[in-house]
């Protein structure tokens, strides 16, 4: 990809960032205002039901009291009493009577002696609960009630009493309904009938019709329905309200992810250039970690691997450079700086230690360029190493085109130095590459090694990998081990050598030298 391409890839990727975060907000925003605007409006519809099946239970209750005194007249002075006193008590019933036929007969409120007439019953309900919902009492002006009877016991209850009762803001549409019937007994605003059949045979509902928010709810234990509604208004400023909250919180996330895109970005393509400038200003440094005897839990050898601290301070990962740095036609010059590197660590390291060996990593272009031999054998003279003192590492990447890279690879073992085959198992071909070049380790790499004891149908192939790299003859480095678990494993099955933290993460030349003063290294090879 070029660079203006790139470029463009990474100011597009940013603003993607900003508009999908920003996106992504107001959607978040819309949701919770209508969360928060249906639990609202279910609140009013099941406050409205309460009040209707507080009126139901108080009716129950006065019809069972009145029952207990069925061998008195329904209409003596001591009937009349009682429903004096349950009328007292039952704080959603206006009066407690006796109907017979259309009439009231009595009730907590007096005697009448030819009746008051009530008119014809509504519905009846599944409980056998006789309704007239809209009955006007001559002594009570223009106020209309809802009369509920059964076995001639009659309850009395203004009719917008359940609605009357939530009033905290003004457009609320309100309503009571007979679920059977779906018939509207009392409402407060432009209430439909329709919303009723939203309910079907559940107990509770919301949803948003196309001016409303509305809910639909049935009371469990009586024939109570109520409604409530919400004018989409009142949704759209409650949606207004939480975007203000988190819209902003949205585009501040978006502008720091469009940031961070781009800073990488910048720092990708600049990176040729900054690599330059560190390798001129000897920001690069080498760290080793050791590798093991799983038998003796020694140190055979060490892999050196680069590291890079800026004039900053600040430390940049090698998977993040060293690709880079393989992009740019770079790594060759990263390369020569690591072997001069470690021709100043290891300088006297193998007169002492002289089993010790130090791995180094070659990259694709290194395996294809005859300058990397004569690098290598002069660290080689200067280190005064024997065979195999200096291990190559490469990865099957790394031996791309066998033709050159295997010429290579056969002067450098000419020339005494051992070869690994680095990271095995996450290139390709993997087997054609054994074949192919005469290698002396295979570095079983660190995502097998982490399938150890997991039960992954995957963690079968690090014992394949042991096997054919036995059958070849290669000595096996397992790489990553973290855990004693894995070390186990690996011994029981032949391995002889590990790497990770386990033993030991990448250190400084000056520790590394320091364990091996304190009797760390394997004596006898
Ligand atoms: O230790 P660590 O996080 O540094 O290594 C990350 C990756 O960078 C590994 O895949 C390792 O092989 C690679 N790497 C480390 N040092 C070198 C080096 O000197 N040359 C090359 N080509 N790769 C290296
Ligand atoms: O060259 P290679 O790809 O083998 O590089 C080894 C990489 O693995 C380095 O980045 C090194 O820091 C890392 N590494 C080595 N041992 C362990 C380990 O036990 N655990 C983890 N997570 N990383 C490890
Ligand atoms: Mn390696």
């Amino acid at each position: 990809m070029s660079k203006r391409s790139a470029t463009v890839l990474a100011l597009v990727l940013a603003l993607l960032a900003i508009a999908a975060t920003t996106l992504f907000s107001v959607h978040l925003a819309r949701r919770q205002g209508l969360e928060f605007e249906t639990g609202r409006v279910l609140g009013y519809a099941r406050d409205v039901l309460r009040s209707s099946d507080i009126a139901a239970d108080q009716f129950v209750n006065a019809v069972a009291m009145l029952e207990a005194h069925r061998s008195a007249q329904p209409c003596s002075d001591t009937i009349v009493a009682v429903m004096r006193g349950l009328s007292l008590i039952s704080s959603n019933l206006k009066a407690v009577g006796y109907v017979a036929g259309d009439r009231l007969m009595c009730s907590s409120l007096g005697k009448f002696a030819e009746g008051l007439p009530l008119g014809p019953v509504d519905t009846i309900t599944d409980r056998g609960v006789a309704l007239r919902l809209d009955v006007a009492l001559e002594f009570a002006g223009g106020k209309r009630f809802t009369v509920a009877e059964r076995d001639g016991y009659a309850a009395i209850v203004p009719r917008d009493m359940a609605i009357d009762t939530t009033t905290r803001q003004p457009n609320v549409l309100l309503a009571t309904f007979t679920p059977g019937t779906g018939e509207l007994r009392s409402s407060r605003g432009a209430v439909k009938r329709e919303w009723i059949d939203a309910l079907g045979k559940g107990t509770e509902t919301s949803f948003v019709d196309g001016t409303h928010l509305v809910a639909v709810v049935r009371s469990k234990q009586y024939a109570n329905g109520a409604i409530a509604a919400l004018p989409l208004a009142n949704l759209e400023r409650q949606v207004r309200a939480s975007e203000m909250l988190l819209v902003p919180v949205g585009v501040v996330a978006g502008i720091v992810l469009a940031l961070a895109i781009l800073y990488f970005a910048r720092m990708q393509l600049a990176l040729p250039a900054i690599l330059k400038v560190a390798l001129r200003r000897h920001e690069f440094f080498v760290n080793y970690q050791p590798i093991v005897d799983l038998q003796t839990g020694r140190w055979v050898g060490a892999e050196a691997l680069i590291r890079w601290r800026r004039h900053t301070g600040e430390m940049v990962r090698p998977d993040l450079f060293i690709p880079a740095a393989e992009d740019a036609g770079l790594i060759r010059l990263i390369t020569a700086r690591v072997i001069q590197l470690v021709t100043r660590d290891v300088a006297g390291l193998f007169e002492r230690h002289a089993q010790f060996h130090i791995g180094i990593n070659l990259s694709s272009e290194d395996l294809h360029d005859e300058a990397t031999i004569e690098r290598l054998r002069r660290l080689a003279a200067d280190t005064r190493a024997s065979a195999g003192n200096l291990v190559i590492e490469a990865s099957e990447r790394g031996l791309a085109e066998p033709q050159v890279a295997g010429a290579i690879v056969r002067e450098l073992r000419a020339s005494g130095l051992h070869v690994a085959i680095d990271d095995f198992g996450t290139g390709y071909s993997s087997l054609s590459y054994l074949e192919r070049f005469e290698f002396d380790y295979l570095k079983i790499d660190k995502s097998f090694i982490d399938t150890i004891g997991t039960g992954a149908a995957t963690s079968q192939v690090v014992l394949h990998i042991i096997e054919m790299a036995k059958a070849l003859k290669l000595k096996i480095v397992a790489e990553g081990v973290e855990t004693r678990a894995q070390a186990d494993f690996l011994r029981e099955r032949g391995v002889q050598y590990a790497q990770g933290w386990l033993y030991g993460k990448p250190m400084s030349c000056e520790e590394l030298r320091a364990g091996l003063a304190a009797g760390n290294a394997a004596t006898a090879g």
